[in-house]
């Protein structure tokens, strides 16, 4: 099939995440056909720097030989068995070895599933069962933040705080949000510390209102991913590790983003210092290669669970799939030999942060962040009231289309443009994604003009 065809036949039958279709029928999809290194490539040949590792997964670029063969192998050894019934397989045995060491210490246990999705409907079941094991049966509530992203299961979306999706399905009654620190948006006349502070006391009093005695557990991403790379002030996890040493409320680290090296440390709990109760991961644990997702479950949680007689109703066919497991080993072993995550927080992290704060003289551009290598543009029309150039955030979605001509793969969240782009980015493409944006953001500026 050619260009033409194939995006005919994509409109006939495929369906799309989070896809207008009618904008799809009118403008096509791009049909991406080859990657190589930290570079996409589509059906007309255009090239890209891939400034968002996939979708957050393929940390380590798309030509890593290692991790497929390992999957290949797998599939010709043992392609599939479950992990039901008292059966197990060696490579998930070893990748929960694995796991054990990389995350915070106290987190010994491993609940694989085959999505991030996935993993957040099993955290909201091992709390439940968590609370009635220790027979406090009336704490149910769950606390999110607003503007969140947990997955789009019924729970994960639940969970989730995303307006948008909230309007397309009902939501579980047990989830509460609150507010989310996101200080450039919503900080007003606050300094970004005296926001921290205020965002973070707000679960103190939605706590207060619920009574703790209700609440099981709060969730958030360390860093939200989706929501548009929302660092939160310094301020902000200090005073929620404040808020949540006065009560006895588990906490639940959504890492699927930010986990396995994103921020310079192993966890966003580390780069934090929290000590999560439960840690969702999913996407980079294979660098994408294969679908994988699951729970860390700390000593805590995990010794009521496996001390109490009495079967965890719970599970999924491909929970502990050996061939995921396989990627994940062989994932781990190269972030581990070749220093990866090291070379984010002491090299290219810092080096991207220095040139990507470069990018807030543009006249459209109102904050320029990054942190380990992630960043955020947030487009204004107006610096100094941060006024955006229209309701609809158009200017978003024109940015992304001048990134990708200029070649390089920018993702828009309304008007704030996100990278999240491989770990393995040298100091010349560094330089190369922010010369990139820095053209797209001039074509943007003209175009809005
Ligand atoms: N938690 C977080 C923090 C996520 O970012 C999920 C859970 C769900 O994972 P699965 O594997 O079920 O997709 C995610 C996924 C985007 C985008 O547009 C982000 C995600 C997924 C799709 C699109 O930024 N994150």
């Amino acid at each position: 099939m050619n260009k033409s065809q194939l995006q005919q036949h994509d409109r006939e039958h495929l369906l799309h995440p989070f896809t207008d279709f009618h904008d799809l029928g009118n403008q096509g999809t791009r049909v991406i056909t080859s990657a190589e290194g930290a570079y996409i490539t589509d059906i007309d040949g255009h090239k890209m720097l891939d400034g968002m590792s996939g979708l957050w997964c393929c940390n380590l670029g798309y030509s890593r030989r290692e991790i497929s063969e390992a999957i290949y192998e797998q599939l010709n050894k043992l392609p599939f068995y479950n992990s039901f019934f008292q059966c197990t397989t060696v490579p998930s045995i070893e990748l929960a070895d694995m796991l054990a060491e990389v995350t915070p210490a106290g987190m010994n246990n491993v609940f694989f599933t085959g999505s991030g999705s996935e993993a957040n409907d099993t955290n909201l079941r091992i709390i439940r069962r968590y609370w009635d094991l220790k027979e406090q049966p009336e704490k149910r509530i769950v606390i999110s933040r607003k503007n969140a992203y947990h997955g789009s299961t019924i729970g994960g979306a639940s969970l989730g705080g995303m307006s948008g999706m909230h309007k397309q399905f009902q939501s579980l009654d047990y989830i509460e949000h609150i507010q989310q620190p996101y200080w450039f948006g919503e900080g007003g006349d606050m300094s970004p510390e005296e926001f921290g502070v205020h965002a973070a006391r707000c679960l103190d009093e939605k706590i207060q209102e619920l009574g703790p005695e209700k609440v099981a557990a709060f969730i958030a991403e360390p860093i939200q991913g989706a929501g548009g790379v929302i660092i939160p002030p310094e301020t902000y996890w200090p005073e929620i590790k404040k808020v949540l040493d006065q009560y006895d409320i588990l906490l639940v680290m959504d890492e699927v983003i930010f986990g396995f090296g994103r921020t310079g440390e192993w966890f966003g709990a580390d780069y934090y210092g929290m000590k999560p109760d439960l840690m969702t991961f999913a996407k980079a644990v294979t660098n994408g290669y294969f679908p994988l997702g699951g729970t860390m479950v700390s000593d805590r949680v995990a010794e009521v669970i496996k001390a109490k007689g009495g079967e965890f109703t719970h599970g999924y066919t491909y929970s502990a799939h050996p061939a995921a497991c396989m990627a994940g080993i062989a994932t781990l072993n190269i972030l581990r030999e070749e220093k990866i995550i090291e070379t984010v927080r002491d090299t290219t992290g810092p080096y991207l942060a220095k040139r990507w704060a470069e990018l807030a003289d543009h006249p459209i551009v109102g904050e320029a962040r990054t942190l380990g290598l992630v960043g955020a543009l947030e487009l204004v029309k107006d610096k100094n009231s941060r006024a955006r150039f229209d309701d609809d955030c158009t200017a978003g979605g024109v940015c992304r289309d001048m990134s990708i001509k200029n070649g390089l793969v920018m993702r828009a969240t309304g008007d704030t443009m996100i990278i999240a782009p491989p770990l393995i980015l040298t100091i010349e493409q560094i330089d190369e994604l922010v010369e990139k944006a820095h053209r797209a953001l001039d074509d943007t500026a003209r175009a809005m003009a």
